[in-house]
């Protein structure tokens, strides 16, 4: 694939003609997704890495792909003889593992480039670790990285000036990662791009405002490919747009599959005739972020937007409406947000459970750097720590206002038990009655990794990471004018790479 094909500035040289050239266009890559906690091995949810799938697909055939999957077992041998570059993929929860690797490879002589949301948003201090970061999505940057690397040139920070064109992105690359005994489900994108920018969310920031969409047709292809029943939808909101979502969901239909996905509550309990189109479509259950049922903690975060309700007699109307039409709901609930005290957490209880939700998904309110909270938090001086394999949703990072940290940190844990305890799973049982494998299969998962999660203590914290405080109080400045596409002028790379002490 050709860099111009995304429309790419940064590209001067394409592969094809480095390979051609100099005959040095071969180069063997090592993906790597990092597990947070490998010396336990339980953590990182046992999801196959999209990023690497999708990395290895945009990758030309003449170079050689392999990959490492941490989180699913795969051991990390710093030795190994045939590898030329080794491309990091990292959330924040797994920045300090992914540096940790990084360092492994570079001092056994390897070239080392980082990608993803967090080298994105910190790419200062990724670049402490690495040869070269990728800021923001790959697609228009990839063939330029592999130029340089072929070449012996590869340096410093590369970052796209459009985003990618999602009517050329490739089926993602599968044949690479061998079947696991893992949970789990194939999972494939539609759309890209968020226009409701939450403040404590990093998609709007990373993806753009704008959706972009892959052609049906090409989703649908892929699907068939894939020659599985079950498909997770990664996309933030699959119920992005009224016609696309007919669109797709009538094509889906013909299939024969069923789906999950994320959603807003907008699109789906407000479109009663699209969401029955989902169900004959195949979709069993949506996570939908209601993150808060206080009204003033959604307008604060921007949240209000994308579900349209913010009262809990409408919130709980809406997910009715989702059972309805027998659809499993996940409810993705945040806590510690400006006006949560600590009864916030009873509240929230005895609204899931007089609803009946499904699952529940509950957090503490995380700081991610980039994000918008990230900079109110950072400026009132709330932030209590900056390592971040401690942004894990479940510890708490800053000071909330109405609540001590440990009453956030306790109130969340708790949340996770008493909802899935045996006795409130059954209790739901008949609302979620229509999918009962799934629901109590899912059910009992969940069970069990909030119980592993608190019987390992370290699994929440692990230790106290102070060798980076200087880099993050670096990029954390530059964060307000931050932005992940390329400035024309390029200057805000060279103050990157500067600042990083990597000249460019
Ligand atoms: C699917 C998903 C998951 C899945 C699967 C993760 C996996 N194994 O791949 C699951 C459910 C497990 C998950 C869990 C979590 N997630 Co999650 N997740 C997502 C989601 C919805 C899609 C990610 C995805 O696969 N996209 C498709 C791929 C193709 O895109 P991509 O990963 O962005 O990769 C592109 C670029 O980033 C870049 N790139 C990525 N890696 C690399 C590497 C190299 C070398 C290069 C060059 C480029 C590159 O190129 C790719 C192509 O453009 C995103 C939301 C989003 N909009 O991104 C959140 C998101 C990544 N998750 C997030 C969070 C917070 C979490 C959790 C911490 C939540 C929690 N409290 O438990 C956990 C962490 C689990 C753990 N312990 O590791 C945040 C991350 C914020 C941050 N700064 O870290 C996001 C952005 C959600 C959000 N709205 O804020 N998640
Ligand atoms: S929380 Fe959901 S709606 Fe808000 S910016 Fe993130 S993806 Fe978009």
């Amino acid at each position: 694939m050709d860099g111009a094909d995304w429309g790419c500035e940064i590209l001067s040289l394409d592969v094809q003609s480095a390979t051609a050239d100099g005959g040095q266009g071969n180069v063997r890559i090592r993906f790597v997704y990092p597990d947070p906690n490998p010396r336990v091995g339980l953590s990182g949810r046992r999801v196959e890495s999209a990023a690497l799938q999708l990395l290895a697909a945009i990758t030309p055939p003449e170079h050689d792909v392999s990959v490492m999957q941490e989180h699913l077992g795969d051991a990390i041998r710093f030795d190994d003889a045939d590898v030329d570059l080794v491309g990091i993929s990292a959330m924040t929860i797994q920045a300090r593992r992914a540096y940790e690797i990084a360092d492994g490879y570079r001092s056994a002589g390897k070239k080392v480039v980082l990608g993803g949301i967090h080298p994105s948003v910190q790419p200062a201090e990724a670049l402490q670790h690495a040869d070269a970061v990728v800021v923001g999505e790959a697609e228009p940057v990839w063939s330029q990285v592999l130029a340089d690397a072929a070449t012996g040139k590869l340096h410093g920070l590369y970052r796209g000036k459009e985003y990618a064109d999602l009517t050329q992105l490739p089926a993602y690359r599968r044949d690479l990662f061998p079947k696991r005994s893992t949970l789990s489900l194939a999972s494939v994108q539609a759309a890209r791009g968020c226009p409701y920018d939450c403040s404590f969310c990093s998609a709007t920031l990373f993806s753009g405002r704008k959706y972009r969409y892959r052609p049906v047709e090409n989703v649908i292809a892929e699907i068939k490919a894939l020659k599985t029943r079950v498909i997770l939808f990664l996309d933030d909101n699959i119920f992005s747009s009224e016609s696309y979502c007919r669109a797709l969901f009538t094509e889906i239909k013909k299939l024969d599959i069923i789906w999950v996905g994320q959603a807003s509550l907008h699109l789906t309990a407000g479109n009663p005739s699209l969401l029955k189109l989902a169900l004959d479509s195949g979709c069993i259950s949506l996570f939908v972020g209601i993150e808060s049922l206080t009204a003033s903690n959604l307008k604060a975060t921007g949240s209000l937007a994308k579900n349209r309700v913010s009262t809990p007699a409408e919130i709980g109307k809406s997910i009715r409406v989702l059972h309805d039409h027998n659809i499993v709901v996940m409810a993705g609930v945040i806590f510690g947000f400006d006006d949560d005290d600590p009864e916030v957490f009873d509240r929230t209880r005895e609204f899931l459970i007089a609803n009946r939700v499904g699952h529940g998904s509950f957090s503490a309110l995380t700081p991610f750097p980039g994000t918008k909270l990230f900079e109110t938090l950072h400026a009132q001086s709330r932030i209590t720590t900056y390592d971040w394999s401690k942004y894990d949703g479940a510890t708490a990072v800053f000071s909330p206002k109405m609540m001590t940290a440990e009453q956030l940190q306790e109130g969340t844990r708790q949340m996770g038990v008493n909802f899935y305890s045996t006795p409130k799973i059954l209790r739901r049982f008949w609302t979620n009655r229509h999918h009962p494998l799934f629901y109590l299969a899912t059910s009992f998962a969940w069970r069990h990794s909030n119980r592993l999660e608190n019987h390992v203590p370290f699994l929440r914290s692990s230790g106290s990471w102070t060798g980076h405080g200087k880099s993050s109080a670096l990029a954390i400045e530059r964060s307000a004018e931050q932005r992940l596409l390329a400035p024309a002028d390029e200057s805000g790379e060279q103050e990157i790479a500067r600042a990083a002490g990597v000249p460019r």
